[in-house]
């Protein structure tokens, strides 16, 4: 996969992919990601990138012309899949959203900061738009790299366990069971006896019952689209 990420603070991007699992699957040619700095594309001699909104709106705006700049240069070397720009008015993001992206080759991700982008280059470039969550960051760097973590873990060869990626939360609907590892006792705490038991068929079971109780309590909401 190959993901081009468009921003105005590319800073903020790069230590996310210069760590962790991120950073080894690029190692591993499992993705490829390419950060470009939209001020770059900026043909004002102070290399200015927003201005005011027309209308009168409170907030500056990212100007029409880099953004069409910098994705017509890349669009002369690559075709998208899907042009994504991060924006809190997008649809919202979940995991059935990150396993149908994460099938994709080449995606472009747009990081709008201030008041937004232009709209001019969302009816004409953006095939979807996405928000993490009902909640406003000052950009959308960071909404882009909880999307391209969620994705880019579940590529194939990207961690080494697959099956730990598909029994996240969430992948079927429900929330994670409890967890636990080496001692069996610790300062008086105990694990259940249940996983100790070498009963494979028990133990999915309780893990099931587990994930049933927790969505119960916590998402009501994920057991109505079971
Ligand atoms: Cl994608 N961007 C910004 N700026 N804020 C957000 C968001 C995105 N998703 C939730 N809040």
């Amino acid at each position: 996969m190959r993901i081009d990420i468009l921003t105005l603070f590319p800073e903020q991007v790069h230590p996310f992919i210069s760590t962790s699992i991120i950073k080894k699957a690029i190692d591993k040619n499992v993705v490829e990601i390419i950060i470009h700095n939209i001020r770059d594309y900026s043909k004002d001699k102070h290399k200015k990138v927003d201005d005011y909104a027309f209308g009168g709106a409170a907030g500056m705006v990212i100007k029409v012309e880099p953004l069409h700049l910098c994705i017509e240069e890349l669009l002369k070397s690559y075709s998208y899949d899907e042009i994504i720009y991060m924006t809190p008015d997008g649809d919202s993001y979940n995991q059935k959203y990150a396993n149908s992206l994460s099938l994709k080759n080449n995606l472009m991700i747009i990081c709008g900061h201030y008041k937004g982008i232009d709209q001019r280059i969302r009816d004409n470039y953006v095939t979807k738009e996405i928000s993490i969550g009902d909640y406003v960051l000052t950009g959308g760097e960071l909404a882009a790299s909880v999307v391209i973590d969620s994705i880019v873990r579940l590529i194939p060869g990207a961690i080494s366990d697959i099956t730990s990626a598909l029994t996240d939360s969430f992948q079927d609907n429900l929330l994670a069971p409890p967890v636990y590892t080496r001692p069996e006792v610790y300062n008086g705490w105990t694990v259940p006896d249940i996983l100790l038991s070498g009963n494979t068929a028990q133990i999915d079971a309780w893990h099931l019952e587990q994930s049933l109780e927790k969505t119960k309590l916590r998402r009501p909401d994920l057991l109505d689209s079971i």
